[in-house]
């Protein structure tokens, strides 16, 4: 028979797999995994489960406990993220109180949620109502999956994943030569998933000029979850006809750019359903790349997938951004000197085992990855 702890972390690996389906859709909100369970004959059964909608409303317990109905009574909510204890013009119900009101007389939570609204108070009100909670389960995992809103509430920036592919001698493509074919099928198809699980792909001005990308998700039966397409783009060089601006209607495009980049510009790329916003440059003459990030967490977003390029992707983790980085490589050579696809200040904070960690790493199709995670 296993113990209770050992049953607590199988419902709760449940819930953190029914809220990682919701990533990159429920912005401003975390993704919340949440399971109902009741005794059985047999041990305990799921009689409810869910995870936030996209958008952010309903919270992920209302789903369980909707699905749970009158079953709950006398259950265990297992939940990855702190019940909300906050009622706010679009709320609804709290949390907590939909937790009383199903009348389960268990909690098992991941961890507490940093929002400092609640910040404590959703457990604390759920005792002392009388419940017993345990904190703390796979909280790791959890936080992982929340850090996008960790993130934004604690720091006021986004979560950012840096992706870069490169050939089997380290190269992003050749000098001045546009994109190079380097993943293979099943690595693209890859990118396309993590891509969806993004509240907003990122890239500098640099590459949608080299490539006229479309950047959205091209998966069956995930096409309606392409997120926010985000163009860093300094002095407003976008062409009106990229793909991108001609798409825009479709799946959003945020441009930010500097204060003086010009306001005819702006006015093609608004008239062409693009938005426009403005950030101060950098002393480099750049734009500010932590200003950008606040201010794309003021318009919501709390996960954001770079495929900018190797100047970006060492920016950004110089600067202590880049969250989560993933680099593939192809058993294929360039075979000359081209653009180095991990640049130095990258890849030394890479194989610094005190910053980061590999998290993952593997085989997809003829391609490896390892996918890093910022530990400090
Ligand atoms: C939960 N369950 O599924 C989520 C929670 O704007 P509101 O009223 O929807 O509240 C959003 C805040 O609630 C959000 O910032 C986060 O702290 C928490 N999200 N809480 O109990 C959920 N998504
Ligand atoms: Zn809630």
């Amino acid at each position: 028979m296993p113990d209770r702890e050992e049953i607590d972390r199988g419902f709760m690996r449940q819930a953190l797999e029914l809220g990682a389906l919701g990533l990159g859709q429920t912005w401003p909100n975390p993704s919340v995994g949440a399971v109902v369970t009741r005794e059985g004959p047999g041990g305990p059964v799921v009689v409810g489960a869910g995870h936030t909608q996209p958008g952010g409303r309903p919270h992920g317990e209302a789903m369980a406990f909707e699905q749970a109905g009158a079953a709950a009574a006398g259950g265990t909510l297992y939940v990855t993220l702190e019940p909300c204890s906050h009622r706010t013009l679009r709320g609804g119900t709290p949390c907590v109180e939909r937790t009383l009101l199903a009348g389960v007389s268990r909690v098992v939570s991941a961890m507490a949620d940093p929002n400092p609204r609640i910040a404590g108070l959703g457990h604390a009100l759920l005792r002392s109502a009388g419940i017993e909670v345990v904190t703390g389960v796979l909280e790791d995992q959890a936080q992982r999956s929340h850090r996008g809103h960790v993130l934004r509430v604690t720091q006021g920036r986004p979560m950012v994943t840096f992706k870069v592919a490169r050939t089997a001698d380290g190269f992003a493509g050749g000098a001045g030569q546009a994109r190079l074919a380097i993943s293979c099928p099943a690595a693209g198809e890859w990118v396309h998933r993590q891509r969806a699980h993004h509240d907003a792909i990122m890239l500098g001005i640099g590459s949608v000029l080299a490539d006229d990308p479309l950047l959205t998700v091209r998966l069956s039966g995930l096409e309606l979850r392409s997120p926010v397409r985000v163009v860093l783009d300094t002095a407003l060089r976008l062409p009106p006809a990229s793909q991108l601006v001609q798409g825009a209607d479709a799946v959003p495009v945020w441009v930010i750019a500097a204060e003086d980049a010009p306001v005819e510009a702006e006015a093609r790329l608004v008239a062409a359903g693009v938005e426009v916003m403005r950030v101060a440059r950098a002393a480099d003459g750049h734009l500010d790349l932590a200003e950008a990030l606040r201010l794309l967490a003021t318009r919501g977003i709390t996960r954001v997938f770079s495929e900018g390029g190797p100047t970006i992707g060492e920016k950004l983790a110089l600067a202590g951004f880049a969250d989560e980085v993933i680099v593939s490589t192809s058993p294929v050579e360039l075979g000359e000197a081209g653009v180095v696809a991990v640049r130095p200040g990258l890849a030394a904070l890479l194989a610094d085992p005190k910053i980061y960690a590999v998290a993952e790493s593997g085989v997809l199709g003829h391609d490896r990855f390892q996918h890093f995670t910022r530990i400090a």
